[in-house]
C-alpha cells in the first residue's frame, strides 16, 4: 500500500467531493499508476471540489483541478502528462521500445481526447439538463457520437486482453474512462468492453488505489460517510 506521509512523491486530491464522485476523482489515475509501479506517495488534500482554490494552488494547477504531482523538484499537472512521466520511470506501465511507447501514448491520448469527451458530453447534458425540456433532445443529439466511439473502440480491442499486447498507461486511462460512462447501456452493449473494464479494475493496483481514495474521504469526512 504505497500511501506514506514520508514519501518523496506528492499528489493532490480533494478533501471532500459529493458521495457520487467517491472513487471517480481523477487522482485515481495517478494513484493507480503509482500502485502499478510500487512507488509510495503522500497525499496533499486541498479544499473540496466546490470551494475556492487558494491562489497558490493555481501556480501548480492553472485550473485549480486535481491531481498535481510533485517529486524531485518537478511539479506536473494533467493526468496524461503525469502518466507519461511515470511511464518514463518504469517500463511496467510504458514499454521502452519506440513503437510500444508510441502506441501506448496514442491510446492514452485517444482515451483522453477521443473517447472521454464523447462520454463527458453526455454526462454534462444529463446534469445540466436534468428536468429541463430540452434534455432529451440534447441527449439524443449527443448519444450517437458516444455510441460510435465505443463501437469503434470495441472493434479495435477485438478479442485482445489489452489495447496492445500488454497493459500500459493507455489501458489504465481507457479503463478508467469507460468505467465512468454515464449510462449503463453504453459500455454494456459491447461484451468485450465490459470484460476489458472488469480486467482492468480487477488488477490489485486498481483496487489499492480505490481503497486509498475512499480512505482519504472517510478520514476527512467521518460524519458524512
Ligand atoms: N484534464 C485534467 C482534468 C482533471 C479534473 O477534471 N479534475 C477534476 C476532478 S475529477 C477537478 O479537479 N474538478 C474541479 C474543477 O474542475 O474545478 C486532468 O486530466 O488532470
Amino acid at each position: 500500500m504505497p500511501v506514506d506521509p514520508n514519501a518523496g512523491v506528492e499528489i493532490t486530491a480533494f478533501k471532500w467531493v459529493p458521495p457520487f464522485a467517491h472513487g471517480y476523482v481523477k487522482d485515481m489515475r495517478i494513484r493507480w499508476a503509482l500502485e502499478e509501479i510500487a512507488t509510495p506517495y503522500r497525499e496533499r488534500l486541498i479544499g473540496g471540489i466546490f470551494e475556492d482554490k487558494a491562489s497558490d494552488y493555481l501556480v501548480d494547477q492553472p485550473f485549480g483541478q486535481v491531481p498535481v504531482y510533485k517529486a524531485e523538484g518537478i511539479s506536473l499537472f494533467e493526468t496524461g502528462s503525469i502518466l507519461i512521466h511515470l511511464g518514463e520511470k518504469d517500463e511496467r506501465i510504458l514499454p521502452r521500445d519506440a513503437l510500444g511507447r508510441g502506441r501506448a501514448i496514442s491510446w492514452m491520448i485517444a482515451a483522453l481526447n477521443s473517447v472521454e469527451p464523447a462520454l463527458s458530453a453526455l454526462m454534462l447534458v444529463g446534469h445540466a439538463g436534468a428536468e429541463k425540456n430540452w434534455a432529451d433532445d440534447a441527449k439524443n443529439a449527443v448519444r450517437p457520437f458516444a455510441e460510435n466511439r465505443l463501437e469503434m473502440l470495441s472493434n479495435a480491442l477485438g478479442t485482445k486482453d489489452w489495447l496492445e499486447d500488454r497493459f500500459t498507461i493507455g489501458d489504465l486511462v481507457m479503463v478508467d474512462v469507460l468505467r465512468t460512462a454515464p449510462e449503463d447501456k453504453l459500455v454494456a452493449a459491447h461484451d468485450n468492453l465490459v470484460a476489458y473494464v472488469e480486467r482492468g479494475t480487477s488488477r490489485p493496483a486498481f483496487k489499492a488505489a480505490m481503497t486509498a481514495q475512499l480512505d482519504a474521504f472517510a478520514r476527512n469526512n467521518p460524519d458524512i460517510m
